[in-house]
């Protein structure tokens, strides 16, 4: 199991981990670090699991990761911007994990909106962002991050759309070392961003995305929308091109279509 001296020993950050809570086994280290900060814990306190027992997702879907092997870990920032602007917060941590994970391994990871991490278009990471607010100003931002390292085999329902940096890189990742890459990254990303109100991100986003200009399926909760995306609203929203007018949205699940199925359900949407 991991100790928090290990995860700090050497790690080249001001802020971010200078406490890391490390757990065996946690329900969600999300729900941990809410609690931390509903006790006026500091920005940059990380927690760590090596287990989670209700490993969330998005709108109550579920994040599987085998005990040991991968890395799933929450961090608390009181970032001082507007309440629209954390909307950006996800994709600034998507683009430092990319780098991250680039500098780690060589692999050449992929932003997908609005919160995955792809690997030769497999799922290797997903971010789950809770926000509260006080007196319409941001309080905290919770940002939970699980990210499949050395798992090589996933429940069958997975198996097609996950993937692992073993998997993917055929090595053993040293975790320790990859998580204080990826702390170093996310807070030089985010004071980067903070000057910006997360702006600065968004050219680096769009040119991880294999979505720009592709044709895409969206589901909103039961709705399905087809369309073009054309890119990123200044709020962190998805511009889509549909049916000749663009629209504007802010939550979904994205099903980027490949070349046959894109002539089947776009037909009448041509740009
Ligand atoms: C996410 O949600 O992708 C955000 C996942 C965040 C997990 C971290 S772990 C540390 C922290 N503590 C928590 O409790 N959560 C955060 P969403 O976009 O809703 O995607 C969830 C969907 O991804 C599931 O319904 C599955 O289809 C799929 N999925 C689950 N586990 C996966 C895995 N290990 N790899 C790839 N896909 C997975």
């Amino acid at each position: 199991m991991f100790t928090e001296r290990e995860l700090r020993k050497g790690l080249n950050t001001k802020a971010f981990g200078n406490r890391v809570f490390t757990f065996e086994k946690i329900d969600s280290t999300n729900n941990c670090a809410r609690a931390l900060a509903n006790v006026g814990k500091e920005e940059g306190i990380v927690v760590i699991a090596e287990e989670q027992t209700a490993g969330k997702g998005r709108l109550g879907r579920s994040w599987e990761a085998n005990r040991g092997e991968n890395l799933t870990f929450s961090i608390l920032l009181r970032p001082k911007v507007s309440p629209e602007a954390i909307n950006l917060l996800p994709l600034s941590v998507g683009v430092a994990i990319a780098e991250a994970i680039e500098r780690v391994t060589r692999l050449k990871v992929e932003c997908k909106w609005p919160n995955d991490l792809l690997l030769n278009g497999k799922k290797v990471a997903g971010i789950l962002m809770e926000s509260s607010m006080k007196e319409n100003t941001v309080d905290f931002v919770v940002v939970g991050v699980g990210l499949n390292v050395n798992q090589t085999q996933f429940s069958p329902n997975l198996q097609a759309r996950a993937t692992s940096l073993k998997l993917e890189s055929k090595q053993e990742i040293d975790r320790a070392r990859l998580f204080k890459e990826i702390l170093a990254s996310l807070e030089a990303n985010y004071y980067a961003g903070l000057k910006t109100e997360f702006k600065s991100v968004m050219s680096s986003w769009l040119r991880r995305t294999p979505m720009l200009n592709k044709p895409i399926v969206i589901s909103q909760q039961g709705t399905i929308i087809s369309g073009f995306v054309r890119g990123l609203s200044p709020d962190g929203g998805l511009v889509l091109q549909t049916n000749g007018t663009e629209k504007t949205l802010y939550a979904g699940d994205v099903t980027i279509l490949g070349d046959s199925q894109a002539k089947q359900s776009l037909d009448t949407h041509t740009p």
